[in-house]
């Protein structure tokens, strides 16, 4: 009895219920629970607030569409602190406790890449909404994610700073401790030999480091047409702000990837900001119905406009909605349906898995102009 129960309880959250009024049958709404790992503090805090927002936009949306006959999301927050441990707790309770039928996150690749192996070894299906460090979805065929990987969105950001900035000699500078700031420099260096560019010196920090100042004066005195940084927002902040008082002048751009993406790189770095570059996910300008209407109820809601990485969340959680209209509450029927995604409309604009169970559509590049983010060269 105790395990029917049990089974029953992972089959479906709260299943299929039967209302009996005055002898009428009535179905209520699936409700389907979804498991969502953030990073609501530690360094990934700056994205982890923006994503939740994204995410409880998108399950209202859909639980107040969801009548007698449709899915209604129960969303389970839990903060990963930025930490890989923290993470791998969240997973277990995820999987062992809470028994959802999916998870979303967690934030950063960097713990990802240990609890996404947790998920994969009990066929718990995982969509990530943020994690672009290479060899994430390669842990296996549980793991899926809507957000592009460095690898996609890197090598146009070089190509478009060499033709349109004349960019030809660069200094390097990442994080050699983090799974993304890592993966961010083996896009950038690969990029950057793929585009014949030069490389004056490469630097390196460690995550949490406040002063720069030493490998910036390095990269002064080397003179580079750019600086290309791969970092999260907390450290990016940092360099571009330091850069530019030690004297780095602002026509020598400060070029990063998708952790540049965050409001937080406008609000700490403030004036030091305006020009620098970086790969881009998703399009705010984006004139697509979908986008329009998601930009004005997240503005409407939260006071602020949404950035990459509401978007993203916000996209996968329609996403993972998609499948679960098809597979219920079910692991393996959900891991199939998601592979089936083909072309839905999203945020991000059409959107298609590759067979690797990676994100696949256009990447934009993005500068920052009048202290907002601008697809380059509009
Ligand atoms: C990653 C990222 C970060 C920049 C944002 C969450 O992309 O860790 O993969």
């Amino acid at each position: 009895m105790h395990n029917v129960q049990r089974r029953v309880g992972m089959t479906f959250s709260l299943c299929m219920a039967l209302i009996f009024i005055s002898g009428q049958v009535f179905a209520a709404a699936k409700e389907v629970k979804i498991g969502f790992a953030l990073s609501m503090t530690g360094g990934g805090a700056a994205y982890g607030a923006t994503q939740k927002n994204g995410i409880q936009l998108a399950v209202d949306e859909i639980n107040a569409a969801a009548g007698s006959e449709g899915i209604k999301i129960v969303p389970v927050f839990e903060d990963d602190a930025s930490l890989p441990q923290q993470g791998i707790n969240v997973f277990n309770k995820f999987i062992n406790a809470d028994k959802v039928s999916l998870i979303i996150g967690p934030t950063l690749s960097n713990t990802a890449q240990v609890t996404d192996r947790i998920a994969q070894q009990a066929g718990m299906p995982v969509l990530a909404v943020s994690n672009t460090a290479k060899g994430i979805t390669e842990i296996g065929d549980c793991i899926f994610r809507d957000s592009l990987t460095e690898m996609v969105v890197i090598p146009n950001t070089i190509k478009v700073a060499k033709e349109k900035l004349g960019v030809h000699k660069v200094a390097v500078f990442y994080g050699n401790d983090d799974a993304f700031t890592k993966g961010g420099y083996d896009a950038f260096k690969q990029a950057i030999a793929d585009a014949g560019l030069e490389v004056l010196t490469e630097q390196t920090f460690a995550k949490g480091d406040r002063d720069f100042s030493p490998q910036l004066t390095q990269i002064k005195s080397k003179n580079p047409d750019a600086i290309i940084v791969s970092a999260l927002v907390e450290e990016a902040s940092g360099i571009v702000s330091q850069a530019r008082q030690l004297g780095i002048a602002a026509t020598v751009p400060i070029i990063g990837g998708n952790g540049f993406n965050s409001p937080a790189l406008l609000k700490n770095a403030g004036e030091a900001a305006e020009g620098v570059m970086m790969g881009a996910s998703w399009n705010a300008s984006s004139s697509l119905p979908l986008n329009k209407k998601f930009v004005a109820a997240f503005t409407a809601r939260c006071g602020n406009p949404p950035d990459q990485f509401a978007a993203q969340a916000y996209a996968g959680v329609y996403i993972a909605y998609e499948a679960l209209k098809k597979a219920g509450s079910d692991h393996k029927a959900i891991q199939s349906a998601l592979g089936q995604i083909k072309d839905l409309d999203t945020v991000l604009g059409k959107f298609s898995f590759t067979s690797g169970r990676d994100a696949e559509h256009t990447p934009v590049v993005q500068v920052v102009k009048g202290g907002k983010f601008a697809v380059f060269g509009e």
